[in-house]
């Protein structure tokens, strides 16, 4: 399968992140993509592809207008006011409050920002653009026939909502090139999730809708970020009632406890029928993982990619976590090789 990547994901780069109320050496780094894309070179995956540009229509499609306003200005204005440092938010909005738009830099990162973990610099639009891009690249493919394609994206996406950023993410990859599927004509579209993580901004862009099925599998919200949503009870709302499903996992969750949740998932894809499937890839399931606590272990990924393959779908991945740097590369890349190994 072709790979689509761009180089500007280097643009979104910081040495430290707010970790338990320390700075510590930051996960999410321009390394991991790198590793991934020696990975997918060394393993022979298939072509390595630059990006298409897009233009905004299709990120209008699944976030808000001013939201997606304030990514882009909001660099400028913070280094107007306090100087070329990354942009953190300090102040969050208090409960029903009327969210009116302020002049002040500090407090609309307030309002866009779920938390601290992805502060917004000078190239972080450009870097989120570029994500998109190869996500809406991936997803051009595959409508002009391809059977899959792998959308190595850097910024990810899946914790990022229609009107908020966070969890090292700002525009939803996975949610643009579910709604670009559709929009191309597709009737249904499934993303599943793999990431360690819930996938709450995905989650929360197509609750309301019966058209695109989201699945997740990530550690209980209980005890894992992003904390507040991701529960088993959470099916849906509207016309989008049964069409999402959480299924959580404790943490020490090993691959037979996980497995049986990717069964879970599989089976309701496959009864939704989609056209398209999108699957969110985070390998952060991995035991070495830093920030983490399943316990898959290497020789399970390729196992997860056989068993996608069995959908029998056109299939787009697009990378999001996976933080244990000497392993992210060939764990994502081997869930690939499963994949295509099955469809032969
Ligand atoms: N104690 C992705 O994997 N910080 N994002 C969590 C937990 C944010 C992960 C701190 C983790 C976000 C795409
Ligand atoms: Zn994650």
């Amino acid at each position: 399968m072709k790979t689509i990547f761009s180089d500007l994901h280097a643009l979104q780069s910081v040495d430290t992140e707010f970790y338990r109320g320390r700075w510590v050496d930051a996960f999410e780094i321009p390394r991991r993509a790198e590793l991934v894309l020696d990975e997918v070179k060394r393993a022979n995956l298939g072509p390595v592809v630059g990006p298409d540009s897009f233009g905004t229509a299709p990120l209008l499609a699944v976030h808000d207008a001013a939201f997606l306003r304030f990514l882009e200005t909001a660099w400028e204005a913070w280094a107007a006011e306090v100087g070329p440092i990354p942009a953190y938010p300090n102040i969050w909005p208090p409960r029903r409050t009327r969210m009116i738009p302020t002049v002040r830099p500090g407090a609309e990162l307030g309002r866009y920002a779920v938390d601290m973990s992805s502060p917004v610099l000078e190239g972080t639009w450009k870097a989120a653009r570029a994500a998109a891009d190869c996500a809406l690249t991936g997803a051009r493919l595959i409508d002009g026939g391809e059977a899959a394609a792998f959308a190595l994206c850097r910024p990810p996406g899946h914790h990022a909502g229609r009107d908020y950023f966070g969890g090292y993410c700002f525009l939803n990859n996975a949610a643009i090139a579910a709604q670009a599927f559709r929009d191309g004509g597709a009737a249904r579209v499934a993303v599943l999730d793999i990431d360690y993580h819930h996938g709450n901004g995905t989650q929360d862009i197509f609750y309301g809708r019966g058209d695109v099925l989201t699945v997740s599998i990530h550690g209980d919200p209980v005890q894992e970020y992003p904390y507040y949503i991701g529960f088993a009870d959470e099916t849906g709302e509207g016309e989008g009632e049964g069409f999402n499903l959480n299924l959580p996992l404790p943490w020490g969750a090993d691959f037979a406890a996980w497995s049986g949740a990717l069964d879970q998932g599989i089976d309701r894809i496959r009864a939704f029928a989609p056209d398209r499937l999108v699957v969110s890839l985070g390998v952060d399931t991995f035991e070495e993982d830093p920030i983490s606590h399943f316990r898959l272990t290497g020789g399970d990924y390729p196992q997860i990619g056989r068993r996608i393959a069995a959908l029998n779908l056109p299939t787009l991945f697009v990378m999001e976590g996976g933080y244990a740097i000497e392993a992210v590369g060939v764990n994502a890349v081997n869930v690939l090789k499963g994949f295509e190994a099955a469809r032969g």
